[in-house]
């Protein structure tokens, strides 16, 4: 059966995506509906639905490792980006595979939406 999971589908290439960064351990791959000129997920290769369920910090430190390189190779880190953790409903989650969302090229607004 086909896992149900889209960004382990992602992950594994069985879903086509455009991919700016991988190693070992992540993927980076712009998202679908971009909300700045710069808007990249990046998601761990293992599943793991949400933050609530991260057992490893190292996953966490693999996750904002790649955001970091992300933001650099789209030449937005020296500018600025914010990275954004979506958790479960009231935190706007929609895909329940953790994802670090790195928005740049424009400037951001706070408080978030
Ligand atoms: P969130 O709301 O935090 O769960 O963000 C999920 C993001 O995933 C949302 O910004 C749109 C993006 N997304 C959903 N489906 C796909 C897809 O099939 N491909 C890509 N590249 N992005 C997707």
């Amino acid at each position: 059966m086909a896992d149900p999971c889209l960004f382990c589908r992602i992950a594994s290439g069985e879903i086509p995506a455009k991919i700016v960064a991988e190693d070992t351990t992540c993927v980076a791959f712009r998202d679908v509906n971009p909300q700045a000129p710069v808007h990249v997920l990046v998601i761990p290769r293992a599943h793991v639905p949400s933050l609530n369920e991260v057992a490893s910090p190292a996953l966490l430190a693999d996750v904002m490792q790649m955001a970091r390189e992300v933001a650099k190779q789209e030449g937005i880190a020296a500018g600025g980006y914010r990275v954004v953790l979506n958790t479960n409903g009231d935190g706007g989650q929609t895909v329940f595979h953790l994802h670090a969302h790195v928005l740049g090229g424009r400037r951001m607004n706070w408080p978030p939406g």
